[in-house]
């Protein structure tokens, strides 16, 4: 391909930047002024419609499967144009995975790469690298969940890409940080092994538990956001990107540090609070599982409503908050408890928990986990009823909130989805279905990189953006 611009073309460019950045000073200067207090004027558009958060922030998505996506997907919602490059003729792997439409992308991808833009590149094809190179000119962060090594093997080590845009933040999810495990690969539950949630979820008797919330790759992709945030934020005042390293066993950890905290505690006696310590069982070398105790200083347990025995979800999350134990023992029935000596008090009851919440459960049988939420929340009871997905999907509020969304699909159709989980008052969340495979090609070649059609036709002859030709079967 013939070079895009001559040097003298180049220069030019760069006076006209320069121009421009310092017409811009000038005119923060200006506004400083009018307004004398050194900040710059506030947008006069009501809120809501002065753009989003990110808007003007370009990422380079060179994530795949869960953790990476979940953090592209939340910049993608609040403005960034997260440009996801894919390999050509596969894609994300997971847009083939559990798959409930033929096909169609699953929901697994099209829940976890909404608002993004696709695009096909052959990462080792020369022309590829070339395209690549290009973009990271011209974007500000590239993220990336690849095993350990894979980028590096794709010639974008941190020294090329600092070297080539040393603005560039990059941010990367590992499943361990710099240690023993370095090299391993790693999936969610692996995660949540190693980051010590498995060892302390379930129930004492049984094994370790895996968690259904995706504390290793969701969990760890909200972390990795949060650092390209932090990064950002100091390039405004450095000029320079740095590298963002997010370890999916040290995300977990820090979502699991309340235990870590129990660890220690162990040190100094038995837990208390854990039901364990009522029931008599001595507390071994760890932390043990705890079933649904609370985890926190005010007991809670999961206690059964009416229809149980056919409702899976029929349960109500109870706690016996010790500001509001004296309107508990009234709506339980049990007045005497409120000064009684042997319940009156926080410590006293703490050995008597499984008891107390066998008492409540026979209480919350005679109603259904709806009624029950709204009689304790009338008295100021903190309790939650056991949502299944299905209440959820169907849940009103959690649709008017933007929280669930519903959008559509040109080819598996309407689906449900989840929205920003955080709320900005002057940047609405920008909620819309996932690309197909190479939908935003030639749209990104044309508009990010400037490519003329015939250059575009050039590199798709090259087979930078296609997969490779299948290899002839053998007569
Ligand atoms: N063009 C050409 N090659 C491409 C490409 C493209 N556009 N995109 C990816 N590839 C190549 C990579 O270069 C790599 O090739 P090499 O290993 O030969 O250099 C290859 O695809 C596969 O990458 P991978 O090793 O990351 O993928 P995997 O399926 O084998 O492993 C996973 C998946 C998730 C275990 C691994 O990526 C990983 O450990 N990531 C870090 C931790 C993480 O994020 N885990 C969460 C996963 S969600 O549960």
């Amino acid at each position: 391909m013939a070079k895009r611009k001559p040097k003298k073309a180049k220069k030019g460019r760069a006076k006209a930047a320069a121009k421009k950045s310092a017409r811009k000073v000038v005119k923060l200067a200006a506004s400083k002024k009018a307004n004398g207090n050194g900040l710059p004027r506030p947008s006069s558009k009501p809120y809501g419609q002065a753009g989003r958060a990110l808007e003007g922030l370009r990422i380079l998505d060179f994530t795949h499967v869960q953790s990476g996506p979940t953090c592209t997907q939340l910049l993608a919602y609040m403005g960034a144009d997260v440009l996801k490059v894919e390999r050509p003729g596969a894609g994300d792997i997971t847009r083939g995975q559990l798959r409930d439409v033929p096909n169609a992308d699953s929901l697994y991808f099209t829940m976890l790469n909404g608002s993004k833009r696709s695009i096909t590149i052959d990462s080792k094809h020369p022309k590829g690298t070339e395209i690549l190179n290009r973009l990271i000119k011209t974007c500000d962060v590239l993220v990336e969940n690849f095993a350990p090594g894979a980028l590096d093997r794709m010639g974008l080590t941190w020294e090329h890409i600092h070297k080539t845009n040393p603005r560039m933040i990059v941010a990367s999810v590992k499943g361990f940080g710099p240690g023993p495990y370095e090299d391993c690969k790693v999936y969610e539950n692996v995660a949540q092994c190693a980051g010590g949630s498995a060892s302390t979820t379930g129930f004492r008797e049984g094994p370790p538990l895996v968690t259904g919330a995706q504390i290793g790759d969701s969990g760890t992709g909200l972390h990795l956001a949060l650092g390209i945030m932090a990064a950002l934020y100091q390039r405004n005042r450095t000029g320079r990107g740095q590298k963002v390293l997010c370890a999916m066993q040290d995300g977990v950890l820090n979502l699991a540090r309340v235990k870590l905290r129990d660890q220690q505690r162990l040190a100094h006696g038995p837990l208390t609070e854990y039901s364990q310590y009522g029931e008599g069982v001595p507390f071994g070398q760890a932390v043990p599982r705890a079933g649904n105790d609370s985890g926190g200083g005010q007991p809670g347990w999961i206690v059964k409503c009416k229809g149980w025995e056919t409702d899976p979800d029929a349960y109500l999350y109870f706690i016996t908050q010790a500001p509001v134990w004296g309107p508990i023992c009234d709506v339980i029935g049990e007045p005497t408890w409120k000064t009684d000596p042997e319940y009156a008090t926080p410590k006293a009851r703490l050995p008597k928990l499984k008891q107390i919440f066998a008492r409540i459960e026979q209480f919350t049988m005679t109603m259904d986990k709806f009624e029950a939420m709204d009689l304790f929340n009338k008295h100021d009871i903190p309790c939650g009823p056991i949502l299944s997905m299905k209440e959820i999907a169907e849940e009103q509020s959690l649709r008017s909130t933007g929280t669930v969304v519903e959008v559509d699909h040109p080819t598996r159709g309407k689906y449900l989805t989840v929205g920003n989980p955080i709320k900005l008052s002057d940047s609405p969340a920008d909620v819309r279905r996932s690309p197909l495979l190479g939908e935003h090609t030639d749209e990104i070649l044309k508009d990010v990189l400037g490519f003329k059609a015939t250059e575009i036709a050039e590199i798709k002859n090259s087979g930078a953006l296609s997969a490779p030709p299948k290899k002839e079967k053998a007569a």
